[in-house]
């Protein structure tokens, strides 16, 4: 009886860290600006087919839409309602993007910004991605409806209004966030709207939420928001099945505020990973790829079950948030196939992908000065579709990492690998290091400026695999290198430091 009920506990609590991933699937790719139509196809011919779990959308509130910068992407960061109605696309545009993308199996996780409303200078007007009228100045958002007694201004003592010192807690919680309107999460009223806004969308079919700025909302505030939500709709998911909740919150140490406090709430943003994985593949301040070894909680990362981890995100992909140069992007595409091959390999947290478009980056004194810039677009400020080119690629400035076939087939390995152990590592002493998965997958990295040229324990049954990196298997063939596993799955790799990706990997769906 004990036992049943300390079971029951521990299920609760940790209800909210499942990704509820189905087919077995384990990553998860952000189509970031992506708009609802163009996802929904993206489910149906790719991802769905590709095996991805889910997608991460932008946020889809009505939000401020900004001529100075021209409708730069963080215009979506300033609700102005919780109407399904965003330069995304309308209400009926989403509901079509959850079921289709529900239909094949792929989740939909929404950005979800509830710290705040828009900011203190978004003035009076209409100018918002619906057409509802607002009043920065007064605090009044009649379509919510919210006015000035839903925010923090009272609570907040410093003499800006605004966060002045991350290392005073009260002021992180209670003051604005880059001048953004900061709403009082302690009460009822704005906990129960912030709740609808959510559950509106469970009840549509997502399977969970991104959580905007949760460093800047005190964790008993978030636990009754969560409290409130709905269970996920059954048409897709089974009965009781809390919706995912991870949280941003950047903690690379040294701050008032610990990513831990969230950890009974839901999972974190694991903002260490990509900024130290960032130095050892670029081999900054002395770091080697074969330190890696203790790859995770071994590096003073949160522990696994609250994690969920990634190479960069829209805002350190462009000097927003935090990491700084040492964050690798689709800008550095041969670090960033590798740094990524090393995510997805790797058991550690739950992974999300990074998919972006590319901007006119203009540097002055190491900073971006176009680092507002918003989607491919055309004249009117509509974003522009996303084309699919013959061989797989996007086209009009839309990256899509997702489609690179490294990228790829490494999702396809996660899930090929899923819940095998960490086994047959091997290293050089430097920037050569090789992993398996159990029986079931094995990956080799050269990082070196020079050739690598050994055998390996691979843990797998013997037979010819192909490398799903240099290419992959069609039919009964294979486009890209052929790895002999012999008896005993030992196996010989080759792998020059000038290939055009230097590192192989194979499954056991990759045997030829
Ligand atoms: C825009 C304008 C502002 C204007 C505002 C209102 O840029 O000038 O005042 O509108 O009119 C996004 C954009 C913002 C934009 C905003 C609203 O990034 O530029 O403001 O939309 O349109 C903090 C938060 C974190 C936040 C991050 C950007 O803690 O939650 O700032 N990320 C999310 C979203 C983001 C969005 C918002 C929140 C707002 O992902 O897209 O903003 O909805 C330290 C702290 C971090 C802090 C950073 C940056 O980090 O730890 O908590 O993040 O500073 O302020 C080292 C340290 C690291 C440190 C970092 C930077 O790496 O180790 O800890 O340096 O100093």
């Amino acid at each position: 009886m004990k036992l049943l009920i300390l079971v029951g506990l521990l299920c609760l609590s940790f209800a909210q860290h499942n990704p509820h991933f189905r087919h077995e699937r384990t990553a998860i790719v952000h189509l970031f600006e992506w708009r609802w139509a163009d996802i929904a196809a993206e489910c149906e011919r790719f991802l769905g087919p590709k095996g991805f779990g889910g997608v991460q959308i932008s946020p889809p509130n009505e939000h401020i839409v900004l001529d100075s910068p021209w409708r730069p992407w963080w215009q979506r960061y300033q609700p102005i309602s919780y109407n399904l109605c965003s330069r995304s696309g309308s209400e009926d545009e989403f509901k079509d993007m959850v079921t289709r993308c529900n239909n094949v199996g792929v989740n939909i996780y929404v950005d979800a910004v509830i710290n705040h409303m828009c900011g203190t200078s978004g003035g009076a007007g209409n100018h918002s991605s619906c057409g509802s009228w607002f009043n920065a100045g007064n605090e009044e958002f009649p379509s919510v409806p919210y006015s000035s007694l839903d925010f923090n201004d009272k609570k907040c003592l410093t003499g800006s209004g605004g966060i002045e010192n991350y290392s005073e807690i009260f002021q992180v919680r209670d003051c604005r966030l880059v001048s953004l309107l900061d709403l009082a999460l302690e009460k009822d009223y704005v906990r129960g709207k912030v709740a609808a806004y959510m559950n509106m969308m469970i009840d549509l079919g997502v399977a969970g939420f991104r959580v905007d700025a949760c460093k800047h909302m005190w964790p008993g505030d978030l636990d009754n928001v969560y409290g409130r939500l709905h269970n996920l709709n059954t048409t897709w998911f089974p009965s009781d099945s809390k919706p995912f909740i991870y949280q941003e919150v950047i903690d690379l140490g040294g701050e008032a505020i610990s990513s831990s406090e969230y950890f009974q709430l839901g999972r974190v943003t694991e903002f260490k990973y990509g900024a130290k994985l960032g130095n050892v593949f670029r081999k900054w301040h002395g770091e080697k790829l074969f330190y890696t070894r203790n790859w995770g909680e071994g590096w003073d990362f949160m522990s696994d079950g609250n994690a969920v981890v990634f190479i960069d995100n829209h805002d350190n992909q462009r000097g927003h948030g935090a990491g700084g140069a040492s964050i690798i992007t689709f800008w550095d595409s041969r670090l960033h196939k590798m740094a990524v091959g090393y995510m997805l390999a790797h058991p550690y947290g739950v992974a999300r992908v990074m998919s972006s478009y590319r901007w006119d980056r203009h540097f002055v004194n190491g900073k971006d000065q176009n680092d507002w810039m918003g989607p491919p677009s055309n004249g009117n400020g509509s974003t522009k579709p996303v084309p699919v080119n013959p061989d797989q690629t996007c086209g009009d400035g839309w990256v899509c990492e997702h489609r690179w076939r490294q990228i790829t087939n490494m999702v396809i390995f996660r899930n090929v690998v899923k819940g095998q152990p960490h086994s047959n590592w091997w290293d050089n002493q430097s920037n050569q290091v090789a992993f398996g998965r159990g029986n079931r997958g094995f990956i080799v990295f050269n990082n070196d400026d020079w050739d690598l040229d050994v055998t390996l324990n691979t843990g797998l049954p013997s037979g010819t695999y192909c490398d799903i990196i240099s290419g992959q298997k069609e039919g009964n063939g294979c486009t890209g290198k052929q790895i002999n596993v012999g008896d005993g799955g030992r196996a010989h790799f080759k792998i020059s430091n000038r290939d055009e990706d230097p590192f192989v990997a194979v499954h056991v769906e990759s045997k030829l």
